[in-house]
């Protein structure tokens, strides 16, 4: 069996694919593709027609899309609980990963967007306010969740909290005061200081 490939540079949202696949301990190549031209190379939209990364090629079989990959990585390859075994806790990996990318992703990029990334005459300041109050939002929401136990799906560490987790990572950790959100604060660190996300960061900080 072919080994798992990983394509996207650790700066990207790849960062997320090789996180999970250092949590599930499975052997990767990296292929560093960027997110310029090379993304959008003959040969690399055969992997992902969308012309984005990250993407895996997996013994033939080819995806796209963080949250997806997350999950699929996990399943496949995840052990100790990584992916839960029952329907119920499966589902609720699928609701954190949808939270991660269609709430809390879209408003943190709204945030980002019309605040530092878009040339200032472009920018606007209540699209950003109104984006940060959600963010603030989202977040309390992920506090109280963590008021029940050291995880989101309870006392053990899954693919849910990778997928929250590593959507914070990219433009806040460092960054946003969580002072607001003590349980959001610790469990980012517990979760960002984990071996499998340390060699991730390991990859990206040095990127
Ligand atoms: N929803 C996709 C978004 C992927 C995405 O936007 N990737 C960026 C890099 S982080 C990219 O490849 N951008 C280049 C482009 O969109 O042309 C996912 O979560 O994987």
């Amino acid at each position: 069996m072919a080994k798992l490939k990983i394509y996207g540079i650790a700066k990207s949202r790849a960062f997320r694919t090789l996180w999970v696949a250092e949590e599930a301990g499975v052997a990767f190549d990296h292929i560093q593709t960027t997110f310029g031209e090379d993304s959008k190379q003959p040969e690399f939209l055969k992997i992902n027609p969308m012309g984005q990364v990250p993407a895996i090629e997996d013994d033939g079989f080819t995806l796209s899309e963080s949250m997806a990959l997350n999950l699929y990585i996990a399943k496949k390859y995840g052990k100790g609980g990584l992916y839960p075994s029952d329907l119920q806790g499966e589902a609720k990996c699928w609701q954190w990963a949808f939270f991660a990318a269609t709430s809390l992703e879209r408003s943190m990029g709204l945030f980002v967007a019309n605040t530092y990334v878009l040339p200032a005459e472009k920018r606007n300041a209540a699209v950003a306010k109104e984006n940060l109050e959600a963010v603030k939002r989202l977040i309390a929401s992920v506090d109280a969740q963590l008021a029940k136990g050291p995880y989101l799906l309870g006392q053990n560490f899954t693919v849910a909290d990778l997928c929250v987790a590593s959507v914070l990572y990219g433009a806040w950790f460092n960054k946003h005061d969580f002072s607001a959100t003590p349980k959001v604060k610790d469990w980012l660190e517990r979760c960002l200081t984990r071996p499998g996300a340390m060699g991730a960061r390991t990859l990206r900080e040095a990127a």
